[in-house]
């Protein structure tokens, strides 16, 4: 068992509620938080009630912890008052507490809708120029530099996951190249827990998916081995053809339907 808890932000969301058993599995102890209670709570695990915008509340639940799993963030695009607290103040909450605690590590929940106005034709890697595709976007990339900064300036450990969709099951023609299963969003979370020698990684949270855009070989320092391939459900999916408009944004660019809204036609 570790000695001290990881702390997971997010935890009563639908991803944190089905890493949770999994982790205390194979960590022992988790502490849970949320900003509603993340009751009930799984044997190993302690509970802590915290709205991540603000910093005694942050403070409160990071002071302890081993390491930081930040999952917890307003999960789609919204408009910026609702991104602001939430992602970015919050963000920079997990990242400042964990420097003032001395919690080296953070796995932080990034988004593919970071670079989400890139084409689909293209492959990208870790190095590849952001492209958000909405406020929520924005609020990754800033989160993704704001843990460049802590790593360079006060030594921690970051591991930015620009996950793209995860889901049980992959549901429509984009998921083919974007899904993330459970199964191998636990790996990827686990992969990053474990990397001795994490600095600073950026990673795409994808499965094994054969129509993938995204590759992780710049980042041989995680040993993420995802086991799941989104390709098993394409027949199902695609059993009527591909019935996306080629044209529409969210069809031509990896964010899908966050490139739809407001897009200003050219
Ligand atoms: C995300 O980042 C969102 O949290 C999720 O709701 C989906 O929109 C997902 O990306 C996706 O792109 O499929």
């Amino acid at each position: 068992m570790a000695d001290k808890p990881i702390l997971l932000t997010g935890a009563a969301g639908a991803l944190g509620r089905w890493l949770r058993p999994r982790l205390i599995e194979k960590y022992g102890r988790l502490r849970v938080s949320d900003k509603i209670d993340p009751a009930p709570l799984h044997k190993g695990e302690e509970g802590v009630v915290a709205d991540i915008s603000n910093f005694e509340q942050v403070s409160r639940a990071v002071a302890g912890a081993g390491a930081i799993i930040h999952f917890g963030a307003y999960s789609i695009e919204a408009k910026w008052e609702t991104i602001l607290p939430a992602n970015i103040i919050g963000t920079y909450n997990i990242y400042e507490a964990a420097r003032l605690h001395g919690v080296k590590r953070v796995i932080f929940a990034s988004s593919n809708h970071a670079i989400g106005f890139h084409e689909v034709t293209k492959k990208l890697d870790s190095m590849s120029l952001r492209r958000p595709d909405g406020y929520y976007g924005v609020s990754k990339a800033f989160g993704e530099d704001m843990g460049s900064l802590y790593v360079d300036k006060f030594d921690m450990q970051v591991a930015c996951l620009r996950i793209g969709s995860a889901l049980p099951e992959p549901k429509d023609p984009r998921h083919l190249s974007t899904w993330l299963s459970y199964p191998d969003l636990l790996r990827l979370v686990t992969a990053c827990l474990d990397a001795p020698k994490l600095k600073f990684a950026v990673l795409y949270g994808m499965s094994k998916n054969t129509r993938s855009w995204w590759s992780n070989a710049g980042v041989p320092e995680v040993d993420y081995r995802p086991e799941d391939n989104a390709e098993d459900y394409a027949a199902q999916i695609l059993s009527h053809g591909d019935q996306r408009d080629p044209k529409a944004p969210s069809t031509r660019f990896m964010g899908g339907p966050y490139c739809d809204i407001d897009y200003v036609k050219r």
